[in-house]
């Protein structure tokens, strides 16, 4: 009994640890200077990750022929290798597990590298309709 409960309150502080607020992210992305990045603001990052992941850093969604991983809901057929997805172009040089962790440096790393692609922001498909234009101040106040 002792032991069940042992592995269930780690599994509630594994769950617990992959999912972020916003102003852990700010912090985070300004560490990283994600944050004024090609002129993105954090804000603008923390809000494709709202509307991609909630936030989870062990959001996992299948599309079928690819799978997009993390924080940023990196997809396997442009920028990973999940061993699943036919021709990835592994653009990031990634495991896609490696998006799937707490530590998401490498995400970040990774987001500047889709970015930095002739669709920039619109790589992300909540970017145009969640994001693009709108007031953001609120992901960032308060912190
Ligand atoms: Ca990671």
């Amino acid at each position: 009994m002792k032991l069940i409960l042992t592995l269930l309150s780690c599994l509630a502080c594994w769950i617990e640890a992959n999912k972020y607020t916003s102003c852990e992210l700010l912090q985070i992305f300004r560490e990283t200077k994600l944050d004024g990045y090609r002129g993105i603001g954090a804000e603008t990052w923390i809000c494709i990750a709202k509307h991609q992941s909630d936030y989870k850093t062990n959001a996992l969604n299948d599309n079928g022929s690819s799978r997009d991983y993390g924080i940023f809901q990196i997809n396997s057929r442009w920028w990973c290798d999940d061993k699943k997805t036919k021709n990835t172009a592994n653009g990031c040089k990634k495991s896609c597990s490696s998006f799937l962790n707490d530590d998401i440096t490498d995400d970040i790393e990774c987001a500047k590298r889709v970015v930095r692609d002739p669709q920039g922001l619109n790589a992300w498909i909540v970017y145009p309709t969640q994001c693009q234009g709108k007031d953001l101040s609120n992901f960032v106040s308060g912190c």
